[in-house]
């Protein structure tokens, strides 16, 4: 639809940006912190670990300064679980407590709006041990978990995501590192691991309510539009699979607490379906989310796949092989651009996304990341020119802006990252934030935090409501 008139921003717009700490924090041994399923699994050859990372753990006052400075409304971060519970229960670490104390603490001195997630990718190693999320017990151990971050710092902490990407770690566990590879039939037991997580965080949304009345909570899913790759009504189909498969089992779970109908067959038809004990369904179905969180970076192609081979591709060749059997194969599609990492570039695939999500679910929502990976230059002047991460974040800002005339309710954007963090899938060397990190994928140099051009033009975004882009 073409619009004469644009909405403007909302004056109460959370504008910010996002990290998790794994990626950030460093200090993974400090303090009484325990090890997650991150810090345990073998290091990718050739980039980084998450030891120290951005060393966040030790700058964060630097690095909230630099948020505050870009006049950010809202931060996104997560809580490491095993700073708070070094063994994934049992056991407070106070000094874990005392660390996001500091950190919500600072945040709030500028008036920023602290956005916490609870659970990105860092399951606590001991918990990994006695099965992860196979085991009924690590639901559990999160939602007391949950309880604990509620009580310390639900009296400051509005805004709560209850689990980072559910959908990725299912899907793509083995590319995000999360996937044991101890599984036997892995398809099989991630669906019912998925249906832990599920329970965990539907527990996690009642308790949330029950304590803490006026605080918002949410999933946080990676969600992106699937298209055809033709009109075909084949490829059609296999679109609808997909969608269905990679974001609608998860929502109409976190929303309306039931499964997805086309997944459930989906199941059957492969023998993926889990296993549910009695009284499930009724926790999935008493929790309810106050808005819908969601992740986009791209959005996703796919054709028919009849036949009875796997197909990899698509994804914009992140290394992820996309297609199954008889339910959809990945796609190219000509007519999106693509980063220097090879993900596909589609700002108006954000828009389809905001209107499909609302249409399906009318809650407010709010974007927790987006954003381009890049090769960033640090001049011999200072200065880091990346007008390519300013041009993607404005094509995106301008889509959300046209959502909203649509009709969506969106109340916040928080891209991906802040400050420069080590990636999920290929080390330092692929940037996203708005501060520069002065450290090489092994030399650790001195960490120096130096403004990109996006910052001085995301403050400007800001300051202006985002009427200036
Ligand atoms: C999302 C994760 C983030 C982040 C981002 C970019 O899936 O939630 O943790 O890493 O993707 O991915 P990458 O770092 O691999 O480029």
């Amino acid at each position: 639809m073409k619009h004469n008139q644009l909405k403007e921003f909302p004056p109460t717009f959370l504008w910010g940006a996002s990290t998790s700490a794994y990626q950030f924090e460093g200090a993974w041994n400090e303090d009484g912190k325990g090890p997650s399923v991150i810090d345990t699994r073998s290091p990718r050859e050739g980039i980084s670990d998450y030891t120290v990372a951005s060393n966040h753990y030790h700058h964060y006052r630097e690095d909230i300064a630099l948020l505050a400075e870009m006049g950010f409304k809202a931060y996104r971060f997560s809580i490491a679980w095993t700073r708070i519970y070094p063994q994934g229960t049992g056991q407070l670490n106070s000094q874990g407590i005392r660390f996001y104390n500091d950190v919500i603490n600072e945040l709030l001195r500028y008036g920023i709006e602290p956005i916490v997630t609870m659970y990105h990718f860092d399951l606590p190693a001991a918990l990994e041990k006695q099965g992860g999320w196979s085991n009924r017990r690590t639901i559990d151990a999160f939602e007391a978990y949950a309880k604990t971050l509620f009580e310390n710092f639900g009296d400051r902490v509005k805004y709560w995501l209850t689990i980072n990407e559910q959908n990725m770690m299912i899907l793509h566990g083995s590319a995000l590192g999360t996937l044991d590879p101890s599984l036997q039939d892995p398809k099989k037991e991630l669906y019912q691991q998925n249906h832990h997580m599920l329970l965990a965080q539907a527990k996690a949304m009642i308790l949330c309510k029950k304590m803490l009345p006026h605080a918002k909570v949410a999933p946080a899913p990676n969600i992106s539009c699937v298209y055809p790759a033709s009109p075909c009504p084949d490829d059609v189909l296999a679109a609808d699979n997909f969608n269905a498969i990679r974001n609608w089992l998860y929502l109409d779970m976190a929303v309306y607490g039931r499964y997805n109908t086309l997944v459930w067959s989906y199941f059957e038809e492969k023998g993926y379906t889990p296993k549910i004990a009695e009284g499930d369904m009724d926790i999935l179905a008493a929790a309810q989310p106050d808005f819908i969180a969601f992740n986009y970076y791209s959005s996703a192609t796919v054709k028919s796949n009849l036949r009875d081979t796997e197909e990899k591709g698509g994804m914009g060749d992140q290394q992820i092989a996309v297609g199954e059997a008889g339910v959809y194969a990945g796609s190219g599609n000509e007519y999106l651009e693509r980063t220097a990492f090879g993900w596909r570039i589609d700002p108006a695939g954000l828009r389809v996304t905001l209107r499909t999500i609302y249409d399906r679910y009318q809650l407010p929502m709010m974007i927790t990341e987006n954003g381009l990976g890049a090769h960033d230059t640090l001049e011999e002047d200072g200065t880091v020119n990346d007008h390519y991460r300013i041009d993607y974040l404005r094509k995106h800002i301008e889509q959300c802006r046209l959502a909203m005339t649509d009709g969506v309710e969106l109340f916040g954007y928080c891209p991906w990252s802040a400050v420069d963090l080590v990636s999920t899938h290929q080390g330092v060397s692929k940037r996203y934030g708005f501060v520069y990190v002065d450290r090489d994928e092994f030399n650790l140099k001195q960490l120096r935090r130096i403004r990109k051009n996006s910052f001085y033009w995301y403050k400007d975004v800001i300051s202006s409501n985002g009427s200036v882009l």
